[in-house]
């Protein structure tokens, strides 16, 4: 690697392993801000600064400082939390945030609005819950994510224990976060081995993020991950051992092709006892191999392009002192969740809700979701289980219990069910939290979303399974280009459109038209709705017939996306 390192590395060079000066920025009552490296600094915590973005333009006019609060997000591997732990954080979220509790893509939860003040506060109250928010963001093994629902299967539990495993296994064991946000006495630093034997002092390159998958269901999107373990299954239904996936990614910035989304390689299989030192190796190799000059290049997926899967597979056998063996055969049937009650292995029952775009709030007049899950927390005696697709099961209910759960959901406005396509869209959280949005997101979607519903029903398409995802910007936190419709924001109201991702997460899309306002989202979409109800395959998928039909050329991998479809794209290109 050459040229000058970024300025992040030589911030996380000069942190002492993540202190930096962040104990006094906190201190400082004069603004609701802290300094510009300890912005940085503050994410390995699972915190941003951000501000709210509806307020800027009238906080500028009165020559105000933005109004800046912090978003906390928890890690919460596998994303399992006990009733207990719901109300604590549901507590939070009223008593220091911003009344909302925010189910993520990556199965855990977000706090919005928390301003300086009630920081710490608002992180000793996630401590007392036995919950943390160390390494949620930052360049760092993020949380990890597992097929929801453990108890759906032992396939599932032991997918549940890897997950776990891997957290803790790959955690900073910096102290700094217990120094600063829970008052801990300072330890003096040791040797670099002994505070971060795996990350060192610089951690990594960039953010990393790990899965555990269980086929048919692919609810984790393995093939968008840093690193991912698909389940392979013996005849008994047990794990025998896990296939690996590297280099999957979704971020990209618009007009810069050299940066695209990537789907994940299945690299090898590997043993249930050498899974630890396999995700241990891909996570060295990344930290010594990946760019540190350049962050947009960062990520392991251009770390495998540059180097190939070849060398790159070579060097982690080399670490793990053993080779991984050749790829099981596997087959995904899709990327969502199944919703509704499902028995378990152990006799007891599961409600997996559709919550849109994972907000948990009560609206004025409307339908009470905060309120509804926090009664059900007061008398479920099972967990909770965040999933990937911004849901949330109620799991491990005794038969008993179902009729009690039934009746909090019907009084509160909680849902199982929606319309095929709502149940299979996914929003960003984007404005007016998200200081990189471009454009709507989980604002806005629900409303195009009922547009599209028309348009699907007038073509007897209703019952159809369709995934869309809405991003604020082309970075993908709700991963779009896997999705068979993917919109990412390119200004206010303004949004290009992704068309032929796979169903099942494996496949990327392709840009089919350029700044879209809804008028033409719609417009644009409806007569490919009419030739899919018309000219469909039985049991043909709608991303999969536009493929068939030559409307929408395949992507292979993630250097052919920005490769043009062809002739028949382009007359969509052109301007409204
Ligand atoms: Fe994300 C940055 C929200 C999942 C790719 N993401 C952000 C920030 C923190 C904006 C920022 O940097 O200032 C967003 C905060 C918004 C807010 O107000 O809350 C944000 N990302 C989210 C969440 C909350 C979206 C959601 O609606 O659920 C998801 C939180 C996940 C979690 O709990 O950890 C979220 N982000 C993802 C995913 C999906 C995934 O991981 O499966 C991706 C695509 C996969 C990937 O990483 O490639 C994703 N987020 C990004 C990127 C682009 C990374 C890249 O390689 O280019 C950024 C920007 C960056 O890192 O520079 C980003
Ligand atoms: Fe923000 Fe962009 Fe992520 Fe949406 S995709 S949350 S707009 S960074």
């Amino acid at each position: 690697m050459t040229g000058q390192l970024s300025r992040n590395e030589r911030i996380k060079e000069a942190s002492a392993y993540l202190r930096g000066t962040l104990k006094e920025g906190l201190a400082r009552t004069a603004t609701g801000a802290i300094g510009e490296d300890d912005q940085q600094l503050v994410k390995f915590h699972g915190m941003y600064l951000q501000d709210d973005r509806d307020l800027r333009p009238e906080r500028t006019r009165k020559k105000m400082e933005k109004a800046f609060s912090f978003m906390v997000r928890l890690r919460i591997p596998g994303g399992v939390v006990t009733p207990a732990q719901w109300l604590q954080l549901d507590r939070i979220a009223r008593d220091y945030a911003n009344g909302t509790l925010r189910l993520t893509t990556r199965q855990t939860f977000q706090f919005h609005g928390v301003i300086k003040a009630n920081l710490k506060r608002t992180m000793q109250a996630i401590d007392a819950a036995l919950l943390d928010t160390l390494a949620a963001c930052g360049d760092v093994n993020r949380n990890v994510l597992a097929a929801a629902n453990p108890h759906r299967s032992r396939a599932h539990a032991a997918a549940y224990d890897l997950a776990k495993r891997l957290s803790d296994h790959l955690l900073p064991r910096t102290p700094a976060y217990r120094e600063i946000w829970l008052d801990g006495e300072r330890i003096a630093g040791g040797e670099e081995e002994v505070v971060e034997p795996i990350y060192g002092r610089t951690y990594l390159p960039r953010k990393f993020k790990t899965v555990v998958a269980v086929p048919p269901d692919n609810d984790v999107d393995v093939f968008a991950q840093d690193l991912g373990f698909i389940a392979v299954l013996d005849e008994a239904g047990d794990v025998e051992g896990w296939n690996v996936a590297v280099g999957g990614g979704m971020g990209m910035t618009h007009g810069e092709p050299d940066t695209y989304p990537r789907t994940a390689d299945v690299m090898g299989f590997c043993r249930p006892e050498d899974a630890l030192a396999v995700a241990e190796a891909v996570v060295t190799v990344q930290r010594d191999w990946g760019d540190r000059t350049n962050r947009k290049h960062a990520r392991l997926k251009y770390t495998i392009e540059n180097r190939g899967l070849a060398a790159f597979r070579a060097e982690v056998e080399r670490r793990v002192g053993r080779r991984l063996e050749e790829p099981r055969p596997f087959a995904f049937t899709g990327n969502g969740d199944r919703y509704g009650w499902v028995e378990g292995e152990n006799g007891r029952w599961h409600l997996t809700l559709f919550i849109e775009n994972g907000r948990l709030r009560d609206v004025p007049g409307g339908a009470q979701l905060l309120t509804g899950l926090r009664r059900i927390a007061q008398i479920h005696d099972g967990e909770f289980r965040c999933t990937a697709n911004q849901n949330v099961i109620i799991a491990n209910v005794r038969p008993e219990r179902r009729a009690a759960v039934e009746a909090i959901m019907a009084e509160h406005g909680l849902a199982a069910y929606a319309s095929a396509l709502r149940r299979n869209a996914m929003a960003c959280v984007a404005l007016p939290t998200c200081g990189l949005a471009l454009a709507e997101s989980e604002r806005y979607l629900p409303h195009l979303v009922t547009a599209l519903e028309q348009r699907l029903a007038a073509h007897g398409l209703a019952e159809d399974e369709i995934t869309i995802r809405m991003t604020g910007c082309p970075n993908g936190c709700a991963r779009p280009y896997i999705a068979e419709i993917g919109l990412v924001g390119k200004g206010p109201d303004r949004y290009n459109l992704y068309l032929g991702g796979a169903f099942d997460g494996s496949r990327l899309s392709k840009l089919y038209a350029e700044d879209l306002d809804h008028d033409r989202i719609v417009a644009t979409l409806d007569p490919l709705f009419a030739a899919f109800a018309g000219e469909r395959r039985a049991g043909e998928r709608f991303s999969d017939f536009l493929i068939r039909s030559g409307r929408v050329a395949a992507t292979a991998n993630g250097r052919d996306f920005h490769a043009d479809t062809g002739p028949l794209a382009a007359p969509t290109r052109e301007p409204a």
